[in-house]
């Protein structure tokens, strides 16, 4: 069974964790996986959304526990796997100039909460919950975590949901802000598709640059932010998309809009 189901369809590259039994956790086949779909999504033009999911009950556990042998291990550098993995696929995440939508279907917990939070618009099943577990086997977040949640809850929030791993809802993750939407369990798919085939008619490099100017802002004072907004628009005023969208309006019909 492949541990990472990728398909691409309508410029939307559906990416599925595929370890059901496990809950989807993470190992070095799923990261291959994960890091072999970003280097598609990276290089394909056709790819102008990225959709992520998971297979059966859990969207993903986090790193798998039972990979390693830890009463029989010494002391082990846990960080070597941060740097392998998922490192690279955080920051690939965040540079990628084009949409990632994750369709959360179930528990994502520790890594695999994340994982989630380093998309760009995340929606949730009613039925779904993001766990910090870390601390629970004496960990610290990764995965971006520790940079995500503050960010998008604030800091007591991400304090004690990070200091307790306590179950965060579905239903709270949208009232903190810590996700887009949260949708009843039957209208996931369907909102999820929704939403990345919008996405992925869309004007591309706009929402490529949309995404680095929002990202960005977070770092930046509003005299950079001023000055990057400016470069930006220069950018994609020069683009077919632009062009397409004006002309569209002024012509009263939809855009097509071809990603340029
Ligand atoms: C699992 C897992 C799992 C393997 C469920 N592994 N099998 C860490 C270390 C090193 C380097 C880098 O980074 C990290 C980052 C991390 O992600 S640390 C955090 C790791 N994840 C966790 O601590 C979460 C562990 N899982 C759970 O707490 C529960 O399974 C949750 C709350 C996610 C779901 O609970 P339930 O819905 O009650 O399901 P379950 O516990 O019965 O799990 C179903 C199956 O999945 C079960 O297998 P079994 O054969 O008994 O049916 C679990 O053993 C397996 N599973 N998580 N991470």
């Amino acid at each position: 069974m492949e541990p990472v189901l990728v398909s691409l369809e309508a410029g939307v590259l559906r990416i599925m964790l595929n370890r059901p039994e496990k809950l989807n956790a993470f190992n070095p086949a799923v990261h291959k996986g994960l890091a072999d779909a970003m280097t598609r999504a990276e290089a394909e033009s056709a790819i102008r959304c990225l959709l992520i999911t998971g297979a059966g009950r859990g969207f993903c556990a986090g790193q798998d526990l039972t990979e390693r042998n830890i009463k029989a291990a010494g002391p082990m550098d846990l960080g070597s796997g941060l740097e392998t993995w998922y490192n690279p696929l955080v920051k690939r995440m965040h540079a990628l100039e084009k949409p990632i939508v994750c369709a959360v279907n179930g528990v994502a917990a520790g890594a695999g909460a994340n994982f989630a939070l380093a998309c760009d618009i995340v929606l949730a099943a009613r039925s779904a919950s993001f766990i910090q577990a870390f601390v629970k086997i004496g960990l610290v977040p990764d995965c971006g975590g520790t940079y995500f949640l503050p960010r998008l809850a604030g800091m007591q929030r991400a304090m004690a949901l990070a200091m307790t791993g306590d179950r965060l809802t579905a239903e709270d993750a949208e009232r903190y802000g810590v996700i887009w939407k949260c949708v009843d369990d039957a209208q996931l798919a369907v909102e999820s598709e929704r939403i990345s085939s919008a996405l992925a008619a869309g004007p591309t490099r706009s929402l490529g640059l949309i995404k680095k100017a929002i990202y960005t802002s977070l770092d930046n004072t509003l005299d950079q932010q001023l000055d990057l907004e400016r470069d930006l628009q220069r950018e994609v005023g020069k683009g077919e998309d632009y062009r397409e969208g004006v002309t569209a309006f002024l012509e009263k019909r939809k855009p097509v809009f071809k990603g340029r």
